[in-house]
């Protein structure tokens, strides 16, 4: 049992909210940071975390503000900082790639310099991602693998990745990077192809949608389920020595193939409902990620367990619960067969 104080940024989302979970468990106390944003209706902004919202101490701040960061560090003692929150839409990075440089470079340089200002014992984990390998130069991506990304995303997430190793050679901070391949849940964000898969074959089964349109159906990626991705996070903290690891399943498929499995689940044949709208389409692709988990095995002993067809049969189960009740409600939408 521990005592440890964590905070956590971006606590809202999908990983924050699986990692919150798991560190109450393991008797931490547990703060987020969150947005101080106006008007706008908490129940839905708090979704993922309602159930444990009166066991987590919520500090509102912004990453784009240093000054907002330097008071929460400087107003609780933290022993674990998981720095998750970004801007983490890699097509939206295209649009606003000057905010998604601000939230995700800056962002991570205030955490990172308000820790070592006010809480240099603090160990910190950085968010880092697959998309920094982009164009891959070698499969499967292992953590030495050289670094080709194809997107304001993916070129925030290399300098996060530099400036969080930075503080650990230059200053001695216990500061780790975890390199996550995709992670998809249930909590996914429904913008993200794999949620918007599911959540669409669920409303095309219940009679709520007729046509599910996406982009580029042959880029792979390596799928894993995020509540097991979470706990590789909370091992990299607790090694003898700070470290960068790949977190991933070794297996890859593609976009395609996810739909096959996601629409057959329903009794559905994908080539029936899916179009390709080249609106979706990428100004540069990342084609295939596969990553190599060895080291997190042979380190963390982490390793994955959900099958990639489990964990779409999970998101799909989960969206059909969800919207069956809603086409309950709605008159003149009949279940197809
Ligand atoms: O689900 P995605 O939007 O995820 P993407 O771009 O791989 O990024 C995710 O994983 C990263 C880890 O590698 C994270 F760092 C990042 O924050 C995020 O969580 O797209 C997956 C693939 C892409 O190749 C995209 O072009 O699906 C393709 N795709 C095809 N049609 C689509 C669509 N993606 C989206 N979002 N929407 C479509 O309609």
């Amino acid at each position: 049992m521990s005592n440890k104080r964590a905070l956590i940024t971006g606590i809202t989302g999908q990983d924050g909210s699986y990692l919150a979970e798991q560190l109450l468990e393991q008797d931490y106390e547990v703060h987020g940071l969150i947005r101080r944003v106006a008007q706008e209706d908490p129940a839905k902004r708090l979704g993922r975390i309602a159930h444990i919202a009166d066991r987590v101490k919520l500090h509102p701040g912004s990453l784009e503000s240093f000054a907002s960061v330097y008071r929460v560090f400087a107003e609780n003692e933290f022993d674990e900082c998981y720095h998750l929150a970004a801007q983490s839409f890699v097509a939206e990075s295209f649009e606003d790639s000057f905010s998604t440089m601000d939230i995700n470079v800056s962002g991570t340089h205030f955490v990172l310099e308000a820790l070592r200002q006010l809480r240099p014992e603090c160990r910190f984990y950085f968010a880092g991602s697959s998309e920094m390998f982009g164009k891959v130069v070698e499969s499967p991506q292992v953590e030495s693998t050289r670094f080709y990304p194809r997107s304001p995303y993916g070129v925030s997430k290399v300098t996060g990745f530099h400036l969080t190793r930075n503080f650990r050679e230059s200053y001695g901070l216990f500061c780790c990077s975890g390199i996550l391949f995709n992670h998809e849940s249930p909590r996914r964000g429904l913008e993200f192809v794999t949620r918007k898969i599911t959540s669409t074959a669920a409303r095309i089964k219940l009679g709520l949608a007729d046509k599910l349109y996406l982009g580029n159906l042959d880029a792979r990626r390596d799928w894993g389920y995020a509540a097991e991705y979470v706990h590789a996070m909370h091992l990299m903290l607790q090694q003898d020595e700070p470290d960068d690891f790949v977190v991933a399943t070794g297996v890859t498929h593609s976009v395609r193939e996810f739909c096959e499995v996601a629409f057959s689940e329903l009794g559905l044949d994908y080539n029936e409902w899916v179009e390709v709208d080249p609106r979706f389409y990428r100004p540069a692709e990342v084609e295939l990620l596969i990553g190599d988990p060895a080291k997190a095995k042979d380190k963390l002993g982490w390793e994955p367990r959900t099958s990639f067809a489990d964990l779409v049969r999970k998101m799909v189960a989960s969206d059909m619960e969800q919207l069956s009740a809603q086409a309950d409600h709605a008159t003149g939408h009949t279940a197809r067969p």
